[in-house]
Order: structure tokens, then sequence, then C-alpha cells
């Protein structure tokens, strides 16, 4: 396999962190360093990854540390730290702890490497894109949150589950928060081009559709210490290899809008095209007013998190 040295730094060396970490490097796309608070955990985990290598046949560094200064210039930063949901807790019960960990952790990274492309993943996502956007003073393009890659894979995983078909023919369209308002739009799903709405009864779409919002939780639930992570950890890897590789995939993303999709200064999930400058370009679709309003209510949840946070610090 080809040896890529750019360099990806994963904070937070948990579920997520320590698997997006081994989809990389395994995959030959950059060295990755993975740091934490805790002391000896990234080392740890850092080091058996290493050793799978000569068994995975790769020849990616991939560093634990819990020093920042060993990030310097990194090409993308991806951010998984914080605390994870327990039974019972919405994604927003997180979110002034990990607003906190998020602002200090983003400042200490891009100090060390000021042209980096942050992916956010803490959660309660959006509004964490949001202060990772002031805690770096980063453009727009170059801080997105991972959420509709994820979102996109659910609802595509039971589209395909429950017509017998290949999950790599279905795509899916999610747009919106990353919580319980998502708006999966079955119009814009596809098996190999054909709209789902061909192929599924309402009533099951319906299903699939809650489902894929209360994926995340359904997932919880049966873990009962934390919460998913083999999928979002593929997530991450599809948005760095788009970014490293200037793919241009066109991902549903976390980004800051300025007049698309009528908001303005709110992070929402839109499609985008991923590429080496970061969100590239915003893909603007005509909605029905039905998917409109179902956006609007979930930007306003984001929104009335993002106030929570404002009042909190002032
Ligand atoms: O779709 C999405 N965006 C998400 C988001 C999908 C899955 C998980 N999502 C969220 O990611 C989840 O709700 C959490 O907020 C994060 C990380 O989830 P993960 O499952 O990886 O949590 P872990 O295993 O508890 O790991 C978090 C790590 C842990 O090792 C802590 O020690 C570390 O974060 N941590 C820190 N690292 C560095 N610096 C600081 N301050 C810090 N605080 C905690």
């Amino acid at each position: 396999m080809p040896v890529c040295r750019r360099k990806v730094t994963v904070i937070g060396a948990g579920n997520v962190g320590a698997t997006a970490a081994q989809r990389i490097a395994e995959a030959g796309v950059a060295d990755v360093y993975l740091i934490d608070v805790v002391e000896g955990l990234p080392q740890g985990k850092a080091l058996d990854l290493s050793e799978s290598a000569p068994l995975q046949h790769h020849d990616q560094y991939i560093i634990g540390t819990n020093d920042y200064a060993d990030t310097t210039e990194s090409d993308i930063i991806v951010v998984t730290a914080g605390l994870a949901r327990q039974p019972g807790m919405s994604r927003d019960d997180l979110l002034l702890k990990n607003a906190g960990i998020v602002r200090a952790v983003v400042q200490q990274a891009v100090h060390y490497s000021p042209g980096a492309i942050i992916i956010m993943v803490t959660n309660p996502l959006d509004a964490m894109v949001h202060v990772a956007l002031e805690a770096s003073g980063f453009p727009r393009e170059r801080v997105i949150g991972m959420a509709g890659v994820l979102d996109g894979a659910r609802f595509r995983s039971f589209i395909a589950q429950d017509l017998g078909v290949s999950a790599s023919d279905v795509s899916a369209f999610v747009l919106g928060g990353h919580g319980d308002t998502m708006v999966p739009v079955p119009r814009y799903s596809t098996v190999a081009g054909i709209p789902l709405p061909e192929l599924m009864k309402p009533e099951r779409i319906e299903e699939l559709v809650q489902r894929t919002r209360a994926g995340g939780a359904e997932i919880v639930t049966l873990l009962k210490t934390g919460s998913a992570f083999y999928a979002p950890a593929s997530s991450v890897f599809h948005m760095v290899d788009s970014i490293l590789n200037d793919r241009k995939r066109v991902l549903a993303c976390a980004v800051l809008l300025r007049g698309e999709y009528g908001l303005d200064g709110l992070v929402v999930g839109v499609p985008l095209v991923l590429g080496a400058a970061g969100a590239e370009r915003i893909i603007e679709v005509a909605l029905t007013e039905e998917e409109k309003t179902a956006l609007m209510v979930s930007a306003g949840s984001v929104g009335a998190l993002v106030e929570t946070m404002h009042k909190a610090s002032a």
C-alpha cells in the first residue's frame, strides 16, 4: 500500500477517536496523532494500532501524545473530545460541559496548526461547530461537523436491509441538525437512481425515517455505557479521505449557513462539496413547504442551544 505522510490529529482517544485513527491509518490516507487529556491512553492505543501495521500492511505512523506541540502542522484536526451520552441522556444534555472542553482543545490545537481543517464530532454536534468556529477564528469552510454522513449511512443501511439490496446502491439525503429533528428527505433518496417513494410504501418510509432519527439512541440503549462509534468513525474517515485526496465528494455536513436554505448565522447539516479547501460549495436544492418547515424546526433547535451557551457564558 502507498504511504502518505499527511498529518491528521484526532483529539480524544476514546471510542470514536481511536476507531477513526484505525480507519485512517489502515487506508493509508495519513499519519495519525492521537491526543487525549488522560495520560497513557492515547500512547497505549497508538502503540497497539502501530503494532497491527505489519498485519494490516500499511506504513502510516500512529502516535499517541498528551502534548499539543506534537500535533504541529496537522492538515486536519478531528475533535472527538468530550463526554458521550449515557442511557436517558439527550445529546443536548452534554451542551455546557462539552462546550468548555471543545473550546479549550480547539484553541490549543489551532495554535499549532493554523492552516488545518477542523472536523467536529463532539455532541451536541451543531452547537459544537459554533464553539469551534469561535475558538479557532477559522473561516466557515474550514470548520465542518460530522453528522449527515452518519445519519445518511444509517438511513441507507435501513433502506438496504428492508429492500434486500446492496447498501452501496442506496443513496440517502439527510438535512438539518444532528438531533431528533433531523430531516431525512425520501424524495431525494434513491436506490440506483430510483427515488425511494417508487420502491417503498409511505408508511414504511416514515418508519425508517423515525428509526434514522432515533438511530443514535437505539445504540445507546443497547450499549448502556457509551454511544455508537463504528459508523461514526467510518463517517469521519470518509470526510478525511475526501479532503486529503481532494475527491470533492458531495456529503451532508454541518456548516455555518449564510443565507443558504433561508438560514443565516446558524450551523446546520446541508449537502456540500468536500475537497482540499474544506467545504468548497454548498449545494442548495428546492424543498417542499413541508420539508422547509421541518428544516426550520431543526434549525430552531440548534439556535436554542447556541442561545443557551451564549447566556451561560455572558
Ligand atoms: O454524529 C456524531 N457527530 C457523533 C458524535 C457520533 C458519535 C459520537 N458523538 C460524540 O462524540 C459523543 O456524543 C461524544 O461527545 C464524542 C466522543 O464520543 P466517544 O464515544 O468517542 O466518547 P469516549 O469514548 O468517551 O471518548 C471521549 C474521549 C475520552 O478518551 C476522554 O478522555 C477525552 O475524550 N477527553 C479529552 N481529550 C482531550 N482533552 C480534553 N479536555 C478531554 N476531555 C475528554
